[in-house]
């Protein structure tokens, strides 16, 4: 704005100067109507646009000619300076306009940019994410899988060798061909491994198991073959064959170590038997010296025998059962023609006759049902009929060779 009124300034300064000196003494007619007065040197200043202005007045008052000149200059000045504004605001509006779309064209393509980044980001991180979530998955399930079979190594390792050096721990437990489990309870403590859960084999081609040993009672080197208790969550003993054939349970509560082990423990040595239970404060044991299980052929046929009345007080429960194959809900194997013993009995598997003088795998506790009924894990020779028990538990030991 300034520049344009400099610039009129200018002009009106200029206008003057030309219509008052150089075009008076023109010849030409013009617009000039009157003859061409006396040349006077007009005192122009163009600093001082008053000092102009009063000139101009005074010119147009001596010489009304040259007022009609400078009002036709002043009118082409004001258009010119019109379209000189005209053009500039056109200009002016032009180089907004391309600004703007300039401005607009940047910000899209940095919003394209940002974007294009974000998801090559979100990406890297979403796949870095995932690897994370695999590594920590694989270590989860290591963990929740092989924490009990480590710590069980260890506790073996340690045992049998107290100064072995911390180091070579881990390559011990990390070799799963480890040569030393033992075969039973009775070798494990021979290994000098205490009571408490222990994994053994009991064959060559068997995969290792994890049971609990009781080395205290009788000398130890007892195998638990079965173990009934009250327990936060008591194991459901009503299974089928493959689950007794297999073993169910966990060794640190309720269990059932499976007539495969028992089949594959007893073939190669001779076993004796002994029952620990419990009803309320009062308990008992019963013993017997012999104990066998026959192969899966012959439905885990059970030989018991040598009832030992010198280490027992809850009497012989057991010789009722001897000679009997292995019935569950599922396989009636058992000495009832008339039904299946396990699905009177209260669902457990077990050597049943016709049907039981003791029922280990039945129903415990008996839930709001005190009737006389044939369900319950019962011990006849020591508290009678229709009486359960609190506890019971069996083992096995090794005796010969
Ligand atoms: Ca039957």
């Amino acid at each position: 704005m300034i520049q344009r009124t400099s610039l009129f300034a200018l002009c009106l300064c200029y206008a003057f100067v030309y219509t008052v000196s150089g075009k008076t003494n023109d010849d030409s007619p013009g617009l000039l109507l009157s003859p061409v007065p006396e040349y006077r040197e007009a005192p122009v200043s163009q600093e001082d646009v008053s000092t102009s202005k009063q000139l101009v007045l005074m010119t147009v008052n001596e010489y009304p000619t040259e007022a009609v000149r400078l009002s036709l200059a002043d009118a082409e000045f004001h258009t010119l300076a019109r379209d000189l504004d005209q053009a500039l605001d056109q200009n002016v509006h032009a180089m907004d306009e391309e600004i703007l779309s300039s401005i607009d064209t940047y910000e899209k393509t940095i919003d394209i940019t940002t974007q294009i980044m974000t998801s090559k980001l979100q990406y890297k991180f979403s796949k870095r994410l995932q690897e994370s979530i695999d590594i920590m998955t694989k270590i989860f399930a290591l963990t929740t899988s092989d924490i009990k079979e480590i710590t069980t190594q260890l506790q073996n390792v340690s045992l049998f060798s107290p100064g072995i050096a911390l180091s070579s721990i881990p390559s011990l437990v990390t070799t799963p061909q480890i040569s030393s489990f033992p075969e039973h309870c009775g070798e494990a403590l021979r290994m000098g491994i205490p009571t408490g859960v222990v994994t053994i084999k009991t064959a060559p081609e068997r995969t290792p198991q994890r049971v609990w040993c009781d080395q205290d009672n009788d000398r130890g080197g007892w195998t638990i073959i079965l173990r009934r208790q009250p327990q936060i969550n008591q194991l459901d003993f009503k299974r089928n064959w493959e689950a007794y054939v297999e073993g169910f349970g966990d060794p640190y509560g309720e269990y059932w170590i499976g007539l495969e082990a028992l089949y594959q423990l007893t073939m190669r040595g001779t076993y004796q038997l002994k029952i620990r239970m419990k009803a309320g404060k009062d308990k008992a044991f019963s013993t017997y010296d012999s104990f066998r299980v026959s192969s899966p052929e012959n439905m885990y046929q059970l030989h018991v025998g040598s009832y030992n009345e010198t280490f027992s007080n809850a009497g012989d429960a057991m010789t009722y059962h001897d000679g009997h194959t292995f019935t569950t809900i599922d396989a009636d194997n058992d000495g009832a023609s008339g039904g299946n013993c396990a699905n009177w009995s209260g669902g457990g598997g077990w050597w049943y006759n016709y049907c039981f003088m003791t029922n280990p795998t039945g129903r415990y506790p008996p839930a709001n049902d005190t009737s006389g009924t044939d369900r319950y894990m019962e011990w006849r020779t020591w508290q009678g009929h229709h009486v359960y028990l609190s506890h019971l538990v069996m083992m096995i030991r090794r005796t010969l060779p």
